[in-house]
This record gives C-alpha cells, structure tokens and sequence, in this order.
C-alpha cells in the first residue's frame, strides 16, 4: 500500500502533488522535465556534461573562449551581465575577462546554491560586484534596483531554451527582452540539427548516465507525491523526432504494472511510455526569426567548425 507519511505537508506541496498526478494520469502520461533536477539529478547531469558523447557543453565553452573577443566587440558596454539558470556560474567564468562588466547577476531557482557560487566569483575575479537572485526563470525576473537599467547583457548558455515548447521559448525570449532593456542585449547557447546518430547518442550514451538521470526523475516523484515507482521496472528511451526536430526521452514500462500514490493510481501496459523531455533544436535561421519576433534587432551568429552549435547575440 502507499506509504501515507509521504502525504504532502503544505498546501504548495499539495498543490505540486496534484499536478504530478494529473500528468501522470494523462495518456500518454507525462512528467515535467524540473523533475530531473534534484541533487542526485544535478550530480548527474553534470556527469552528463562530460560524457564523450555529449558535446553541447564542451562546444559551448570552446565557442565562449575562442570567439570571446569578438563576442564582447559585438556587445560592447556591458555594464552588468545577467545570468539566467545560473547554477554554478562556472561558464560566466570563461566570458568575464573578456566582458569585464562591472557587475555579475546569477539568477537560479537554487538561491543558496547560485549565492555560493558568485560570492566564490567575486573571489575569483577582484572588483566585481556580484549579487545572486533567487527566481523562477519562466516567470518575469525582477532584479535588485541597483542593478543598473543600461548596458545590460542577460546570457542564457547551455541551449536550455531547447527544453521549452516553441511556444514557451517564444514567451522566455520576450521575458529575456524586457529584462535586458532598451539597448542591451541577450547572449544565448542552441543546439543545431545534426546527423541522427550523434543527437542519438548525446541522449542515449554508452555508459548508461543518461538512462540513469532519466530514470532518477521517478524517485524525484516518489519524493513529492509519495508513489511507488520502481525505476528498475522502466527502460530509457531517446530518439529523434525528425517532424518536431526534437529528441524525445521516455520512460518505457519493461512489464505490465501499476504506480500508485496516496489518493491515486495508474496502470501501465507492458510496453507502455512516460514522456520526460524533449530538446528542441533548431536550424539557426529559424532560431534568427524567433529573435526577431521577440523583439531582438540584429544578431550575430557563432558556431563551431562542425556545425553543431551556435552562440548568438542579440541586440535589444
Ligand atoms: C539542460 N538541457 C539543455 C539538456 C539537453 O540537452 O536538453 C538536458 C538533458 N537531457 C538529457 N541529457 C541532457
């Protein structure tokens, strides 16, 4: 039977639990990809982010160094560099020398995590105001009213952004536009089209990380709702959606079972899937349009020798 000490104790939690269990009783069920992102998620995503496999991380951060002249030429003032989904700030890192904006704003839903890592920023580069904001990203961000409305430049790595609906990417990128202000701008990491068996591949990797981080949204849930998902009950699904040019990840039932949790239940057939993520990537011309439906004036595109990844800049 359900464990009834996992019954939410607040009404938030209560509220959060509602909603797992209407997407969970969904068909086909899905889970909301913040799901993957609790400690033990963190820990391995970041092994994510080394896997061999997976290149967005390694060619992002080459992109940043290599190109960061140019990058900073094309932004020129910038008096305060805003990071949104912050997290370690371990990439701002490789932009500061060539920015050097006066003042450093990491934004993370992890308010004490992101304040540790700027107060360690501010260590690391002397003279640089710092300041951390805990937000939701995906509502309109307010900052601190020292943080000066001019030369703001909001930097958005890692083509998260490829996380959302396109619907939902269009809504953050105008949030991003407000935020920025009339005469900053928007620094932003994509993922691009490419050959089927390496986006294949970044999702779906050898050593089984993936699978793992996949799998490890169900204990996350178990934790919130107070169900009974067996991870080891559930196979790793990844592939590209050619249509949507997107990959999808699922969780595929391996045997008939049933989940349940205080107040609810759902049966799955053998065979049957969750859906758990999808990463959007888009052909960088498309990714131009939607800047400029977004409110963003000219933009300047850097990709890699393959391809495979772009860094853009938008001017707002
Ligand atoms: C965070 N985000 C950009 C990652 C991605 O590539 O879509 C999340 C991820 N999912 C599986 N591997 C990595």
């Amino acid at each position: 039977p359900p464990d009834m000490r996992a019954l939410p104790e607040t009404s938030a939690a209560w509220d959060e639990a509602q909603a797992i269990a209407q997407d969970l009783l969904r068909t086909p069920a899905r889970i909301s990809a913040k799901y993957f992102y609790d400690q033990r998620g963190c820990e391995l995503f970041e092994a994510i982010t080394r896997l061999p496999e997976y290149y967005p991380t390694r060619t992002e951060k080459a992109l940043l160094l290599r190109r960061g002249a140019e990058i900073a030429r094309s932004v020129g003032n910038c008096t305060s560099l805003i990071e949104l989904g912050a997290g370690n700030c371990e990439k701002v890192r490789l932009l500061l020398p060539a920015l050097q904006p006066q003042c450093f704003v990491g934004v993370d839903i992890a308010g004490d995590f992101v304040q540790g890592a700027v107060d360690e920023l501010a260590r690391a580069f002397p003279g640089l105001e710092v300041c951390a904001v805990e937000a939701d990203i995906t509502a309109p961000v307010t900052l601190p009213a020292r943080i000066a409305r001019e030369g703001r430049l909001v930097f958005y790595p890692g083509s998260s952004i490829g996380n959302f609906s396109p619907a939902g990417a269009m809504t953050l990128l105008r949030q991003m536009r407000a935020l920025a202000g009339e005469g900053g701008g928007l620094l932003i990491g994509i993922d691009l089209p490419k050959a089927t068996a390496v986006l294949e591949a970044a999702y779906d990797d050898a050593a089984g990380i993936t699978a793992e981080f996949n799998r490890n949204a169900l204990l996350h849930l178990n934790a919130c709702l107070g169900s009974d998902f067996e991870p080891a009950q559930w196979e790793h699904v990844a592939f590209f959606n050619h249509a949507r040019s997107r990959i999808e990840m699922h969780l595929q039932a391996r045997e008939a079972l049933q989940v349940r949790w205080p107040g609810g239940a759902r049966a799955f057939a053998a065979g049957e899937r969750i859906h758990t993520e999808n990463s959007y990537k888009y052909p960088l011309p498309l990714f131009m349009q939607m800047l400029t439906q977004a409110g963003f004036k000219a933009t300047r595109a850097w990709t890699d020798d393959n391809d495979w990844f772009a860094v853009i800049h938008a001017q707002a």
